[in-house]
């Protein structure tokens, strides 16, 4: 174990997320930390990267519609501003801990750093489970949780867009409490609604930029993401828009999936399909066993936390997209998808494969793109939408969307250069960690101790 896993785990025994996901970028930056090692050692670079600059817990009191109240727990960790604002995602979820959102805030700053644009690395959330609560519900917990974080927060501080739990709904409720407090309308908040300050493709843009991220990959090997058969996690925002852009280049996606369990259609779920899908996630909040009301020939596997793999992706494909949480695909996992013959792994979600099953993609010579390049896409576009709002303008969807793509591509070259310069050709993982790496710590070592 490195010198800096053992300090942070001995500091703080319970985060495993956390010290997962440092893991994972120690071990690839070894090749960097060979060249620099006095100059990194003298800075604490490895010591101040790993310890968030500011943590902020507090409570979150509401009443539901009964008059019962409820106190949950909210968070904001703002990990690294060497590069700009922080800037990522809120979370709710029941599962949501320390860990969890140590773990998105470190990624998210190698995330950012990769998209060139100006911006620091945080995530926020609470363990609220918004599902089953009324829009009334969402409502008064959002307005509990700003009424806490607008004190902390700002344009050029701190930028918070969605995550799991957290779309436009969530992102108006908390967009009102905060200029209602401040008494300004700024872009604090991205992923806002289009008809007030939003970005065109903003929605679109994780998924969209998953799929550029795919192609590009395969480009290296002369093919594309047409005919290919594709597996797909999670039925969210990710999900929904990682099956259009597959679907619209030709691909065929035949899974999607939600907590409680996932369809298989093997005919694929086509454009109409997955209209019907997004009526049931995002309009109805209903389950993905939905599907089968209209589509009853389609085959619905009830999620069995008794196995020790999942069966969604144990089917013959190409190409697989994890698009819902951390740690969905285990080893077990990963080697059903290698037997199935499946030649390309790109992560929507953050840090969707555990180590094992990422050496296993990467010893049987899978493509395999890490979350921090290849979800990058949102995070691209929520700065997009900053500085749209700082200009007051909006861009044109196309202009927007050619905007993504080019960011999309710049992330896969500059991954590929930095895997081969430090001796990983081809190795998406390390050149993401190592580019991400070098850009922030040139900015910490620039900027002196702080
Ligand atoms: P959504 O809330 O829109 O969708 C999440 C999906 O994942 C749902 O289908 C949900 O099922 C499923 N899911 C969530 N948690 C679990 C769990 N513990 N076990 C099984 N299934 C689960 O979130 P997003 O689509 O936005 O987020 C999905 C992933 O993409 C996350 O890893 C997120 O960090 C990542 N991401 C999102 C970005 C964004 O812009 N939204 C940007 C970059 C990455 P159910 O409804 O049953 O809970
Ligand atoms: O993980 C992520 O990149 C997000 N949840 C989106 C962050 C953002 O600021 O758009």
């Amino acid at each position: 174990m490195s010198d800096i896993l053992r300090l942070i785990t001995a500091r703080d025994p319970n985060e495993k997320e956390f010290h997962q996901a440092v893991g994972e970028v120690i071990e690839s930056v070894q090749p960097v930390l060979d060249r620099i090692i006095p100059e990194y050692r003298q800075n604490a670079i490895l010591e101040r990267i790993t310890e968030p600059e500011r943590v902020l817990l507090f409570r979150v009191p509401w009443q539901d519609d009964q008059g019962q109240m409820h106190v949950n727990r909210g968070y904001r960790i703002e990990m690294n501003s060497a590069l700009g604002p922080y800037n990522g995602g809120l979370r709710f979820h029941p599962s949501v801990t320390l860990s969890i959102l140590k773990f998105l805030s470190f990624e998210q700053v190698f995330n950012n750093a990769l998209t060139t644009l100006p911006m620091g690395g945080g995530m926020g959330g609470s363990d609220f489970e918004p599902k089953g609560k009324s829009d009334n519900e969402v409502m008064r917990f959002c307005q509990s949780f700003m009424s806490e974080l607008f004190r902390h927060i700002g344009p050029d501080t701190d930028v918070s867009s969605g995550d799991i739990g957290v779309g436009a709904r969530e992102i108006g409720y908390l967009f009102g409490m905060y200029k209602r407090l401040r008494n300004e309308f700024t872009g604090v908040l991205t992923g806002k609604s289009l008809g007030w300050g939003g970005s065109l493709i903003r929605p679109e843009a994780t998924g969209y930029g998953c799929v550029y991220f795919a192609s590009e990959m395969l480009s290296t090997m002369n093919d594309s993401i047409e005919e290919k058969t594709c597996l797909i996690s999670g039925a969210g925002n990710a999900a929904q828009y990682t099956a259009e852009k597959v679907i619209e280049l030709g691909g065929k996606v035949v899974t999607l999936s939600d907590s409680t369990g996932y369809i298989y259609d093997e005919e694929g779920i086509d454009k109409d399909k997955l209209e019907y899908v997004k009526m049931i996630k995002n309009i109805r909040r209903g389950r993905i066993k939905d599907y089968l009301d209209k589509y009853s020939e389609t085959v619905y596997t009830e999620a069995d936390t008794t196995l020790d793999y999942n069966p969604l992706w144990n089917h013959k494909a190409d190409c697989a997209f994890p698009c819902a949480t951390q740690n969905e695909i285990n080893e077990k996992d990963a080697r059903n998808l290698a037997n199935n013959g499946v030649k390309l792994v790109c992560e929507a979600a953050n840090m969707p494969c555990t180590p094992e099953a990422v050496d296993i993609f990467l010893n049987n010579k899978i493509l395999y793109a890490p979350g921090k390049a290849a979800n990058a896409g949102g995070v691209a576009v929520s700065g997009l939408e900053m500085s749209q709002n700082s200009m007051r303008l909006s861009w044109p969807k196309k202009e927007v969307d050619s905007r993504l793509k080019i960011i999309m591509k710049n992330i896969h070259k500059t991954c590929l250069e930095a895997a081969s310069e430090y001796g990983q050709p081809g190795n998406y993982v390390s050149g993401a960690n190592i580019a991400g790496f070098l850009k922030v710590v040139n900015a910490m070592q620039d900027q002196g101790l702080v």
